[in-house]
């Protein structure tokens, strides 16, 4: 009797599915259509896009959604070669996903077969495990050691090229390693050494005006109840970045936003949890040089990275938290009435902030103010709102302003800074949670890199409500411009057209708006949020405004 066999791309698509992967993300190409068909043996849905990179960022951003891995699949060549930069932002952002590029067959290496490339050479410094499948029979067993590769330390992206011969020939299954769901990789997550966590609860019960800043590595890890009763229970105020934000609510006792270079200054303990010190942080020199400085960190490279610190602390967030809170508990008597003072005097920070900017906030002006814009969006956001921002200066003002009122609810590239994240991450976002509403604010420069893939949005049903803030320029690289070379020289190269992409999406089978009166803003989300369907709120803002964040940028001084 012939025994039964099983082809590379098959093979494929049974370990993602012993991942838990349910989607991939896809432009298609001859290298790898052995593995869609796996993909619908399996269950596993397919979503084509328009544009690799926008296949490569959905990957990203349905692991930052649901915590497994994203998987995105393009073919050799130029599709591999598309899709670095989402795999480059995967990296930079520590978001474990796989990347699968086609290759020629091995029986042609080296010959100038089609679409030929180094990929794995090209992949290698931005994952964090990049390799050729050598023979069908390892297939499965390769993408399971690549995502186990994902979890190593903080996580990351994985490539792996499979050539065409490899991928489609037949081996039969008795020879295929096929690793089963939860029999291939263990958890990763540290609690940290416990003479550290020892020293850490020291720190807090001698404190009187501490602070923690949580990074995005408290979303990864799935920590926001552990941070959650930190801060309660030792009484520490907190700051949230990336995907950190919304661990607290807004409105919340704990959650601190525009008082944080004041405690950064004035603080006597501070503590940062799973974010580097890299430009975001000033590289760290805008910390108080006498407070006691601690880094919690999943990765042991990025502590004492770029200044040093009192105490450092390899481990998984929640864990490392949870313990100190343990460990502290006896020690710190009356946290409440102790920092009662620190914690008003910060709240005094912050409502005198918001108070200076609260008029720009409700300017009726025309053209819009940013400011007005970022406002309406906030008061638009439910807790079941999943907040992207994708532009320049205008996702600058929201970082100010919008506040996402659930953990895991908000979306920015990361460190990498790239623009063209957004469709990409709105349809992660929306198909992995149905449930939930998806509402994107785009500049108008950052929408026109991936914004074709509005029409994917329209045929896979997914609505979500873009906003783009269109002041018809790339303006936060046009302030540099003005800045350093004057105003009559700050136009090259940074100018777009006045394009309605209102009708844009109406075009594309979506809902769309244009706004140019501030009164019309909040009437034209309502009715993007009714339609159903996938939006554009196009809305004119004043481009001759620039945020303060674009103005204090590094860059340019
Ligand atoms: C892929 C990519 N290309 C270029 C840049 C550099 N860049 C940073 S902000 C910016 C302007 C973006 O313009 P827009 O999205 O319209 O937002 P605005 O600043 O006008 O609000 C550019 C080009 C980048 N960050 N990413």
């Amino acid at each position: 009797m012939m025994s039964e066999t099983i082809s590379g791309g098959h093979l494929v698509a049974k370990a993602l599915k012993a991942e838990g992967v349910d989607v991939i993300y896809t432009l298609c190409g001859g290298h790898i259509i052995d593995i869609y068909d796996g993909c619908v043996d399996e269950g596993i849905e397919v979503i084509d896009v328009r544009h690799e990179q926008v296949a490569a960022h959905a990957a990203d951003g349905y692991a930052r959604i649901t915590g497994k891995p994203g998987c995105a699949v393009v073919t050799a060549g130029p599709g591999t070669t598309d899709a670095v930069t989402g795999v480059a932002n995967a990296f930079r952002a520590e978001s474990p996903m796989l990347l699968i590029g086609g290759q020629g067959a091995l029986s042609q290496h080296k010959m100038g077969s089609l679409q030929d490339l180094p990929h794995v050479d090209m992949m290698s410094p931005i994952t964090k495990f990049a390799a050729t499948v050598p023979s069908t029979e390892r297939v499965a067993d390769i993408v399971s050691m690549a995502f186990r590769e994902c979890y190593h330390g903080a996580p990351g992206p994985s490539f792996l090229e499979i050539p065409r011969d490899v991928l489609d020939a037949k081996v039969p299954l008795e020879k295929a390693r096929i690793p089963k769901a939860g029999h291939y990789r263990a958890s990763t997550r540290q609690q940290g050494d416990p003479e550290a966590i020892e020293r850490l609860a020291d720190m807090l019960a001698h404190a009187e005006k501490p602070c923690i800043l949580l990074g995005s590595q408290v979303w990864t890890c799935r920590a926001t109840d552990a941070a959650i009763d930190f801060v309660r229970a030792l009484n520490v105020p907190a700051y949230m970045n990336g995907s950190g934000r919304g661990t607290l609510p807004p409105g919340d006792p704990h959650h601190f936003q525009l008082s944080r270079r004041y405690a950064f200054t004035n603080a006597d303990l501070i503590i940062i949890v799973g974010t580097p010190f890299d430009f975001r942080m000033g590289y760290g020199k805008r910390l108080s040089p006498t407070a006691a400085v601690v880094q919690i960190d999943l990765d042991y490279r990025t502590v004492g990275k770029n200044r040093d610190i009192d105490l450092g602390i390899v481990g998984d967030a929640g864990l490392v938290l949870a313990a100190a809170a343990q460990a502290a508990s006896g020690r710190i008597e009356n946290a409440v009435t102790k920092r009662k003072e620190w914690m008003d005097e910060l709240r005094a920070v912050e409502t005198q902030a918001y108070e200076k900017r609260l008029p720009r906030q409700l300017s009726g002006a025309q053209p819009i103010d940013p400011y007005r814009l970022v406002h309406e969006i906030n008061e638009f956001l439910t807790e079941d709102t999943i907040y992207i921002g994708d532009g320049g200066d205008i996702v600058t003002f929201s970082g100010q302003v919008v506040q996402p009122k659930s953990p895991g609810h908000w979306m920015d590239p990361g460190p990498l800074g790239t623009l063209g994240v957004g469709m990409a991450f709105a349809m992660a976002a929306k198909q992995a949670r149905r449930d939930k509403e998806v509402l994107c604010l785009f500049g108008d420069g950052a929408f026109s890199l991936t914004g074709w893939d509005f029409e994917t949005m329209v045929r896979f049903d997914l609505p979500f409500i873009g906003v783009i803030g269109n002041n018809s320029s790339m303006n936060q690289i046009r302030y540099g411009q003005a800045a350093k070379y004057g105003e009559d020289r700050a136009r090259v190269g940074n100018t777009l057209g006045d394009i309605r992409y209102g009708d844009f999406a109406k075009l594309l089978g979506g809902y769309g708006e244009e706004v140019r009166d501030p009164a019309e803003i909040r009437p034209a989300l309502e009715r993007a949020r009714e339609s159903g369907k996938p939006s554009l709120i196009n809305v004119w803002v004043d481009p001759e405004v620039y945020a303060p964040g674009t103005m204090n940028q590094t860059m340019y001084k």
